[in-house]
């Protein structure tokens, strides 16, 4: 189906603190690394245009706090999300154990949000693969019950960073009409007040299949 309205994307980053959300962020945005540490106080909010599949797509990113301090507030972030960006710390396996808290409180509030695990700090077991703490099979295993993509991503080299963002704004364009903010809307003779016509990408094969892009 096309869809003639712009397509807005509202995403969340949640994870740990200093699990590397807002340095994901400031390297899909500006192409950069912040080597300061700067702690996100509350949340943040950034908003950036991508092409998906051809559609001009803006995504609408909130980049919560890791602090357990505002953990109640991050409910207000994730509301009504579509997708939603998991980060660990490759090298921290806590990191990694506090994700599972994220995909529970997703599942149980956010059934249109579609979950990214995402392992950060790539660049650091490049360097050294002793420093590894989460390995790539339990991630991918997290990744598969879910029925959802893993990254592992350098915000300091940039490797993999635009991948993921991406990928979530194809994913929603090609499940675009599985979202309640895209149904028809009819007036009150039950008409449909605009016109979706079939397009090319409906077709195309994903590995996100309507079906499993929201059984978790
Ligand atoms: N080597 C390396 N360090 C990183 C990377 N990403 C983040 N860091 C470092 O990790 C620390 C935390 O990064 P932040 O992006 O502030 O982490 P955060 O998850 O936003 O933290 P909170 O806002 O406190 O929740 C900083 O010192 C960064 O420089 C990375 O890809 N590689
Ligand atoms: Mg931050």
């Amino acid at each position: 189906m096309e869809y003639v309205n712009p397509i807005l994307i509202k995403m969340v980053l949640l994870g740990g603190q200093s699990t590397g959300k807002s340095c994901l962020l400031t390297r899909f945005r500006e192409g950069k690394f912040e080597k300061e540490k700067r702690t996100t106080i509350g949340a943040a909010f950034v908003s950036k245009k991508i092409q998906a599949l051809g559609k001009n797509v803006t995504l609408n990113i909130w980049d919560t706090a890791g602090s357990e301090r505002y953990q109640s507030m991050t409910k207000m972030y994730y509301r009504g999300a579509r997708a939603a960006i998991l980060c660990y710390d490759v090298t921290d396996k806590s990191s990694f154990e506090k994700i599972r808290y994220w995909i529970g409180e997703l599942q149980e509030n956010e059934q249109f949000c579609r979950i990214y695990i995402c392992g950060t700090k790539k660049d650091l077991i490049d360097n050294d693969p002793k420093v590894r703490a989460v390995s790539n099979d339990e991630a991918e295993v997290m990744a598969q019950d879910l029925q959802t993509c893993h990254f592992v991503t350098s915000s300091l080299t940039g490797e993999n960073v635009d991948a993921v963002f991406q990928r979530i704004g194809e994913d929603y364009v090609k499940n675009m009409h599985s979202y309640p903010e895209n149904q028809p809307k009819t007036n009150d003779d039950g008409d449909e007040s605009f016109q979706l016509k079939p397009s090319s990408h409906d077709k195309a094969s994903s590995s996100c299949s309507f079906a499993s892009c929201f059984k978790r």
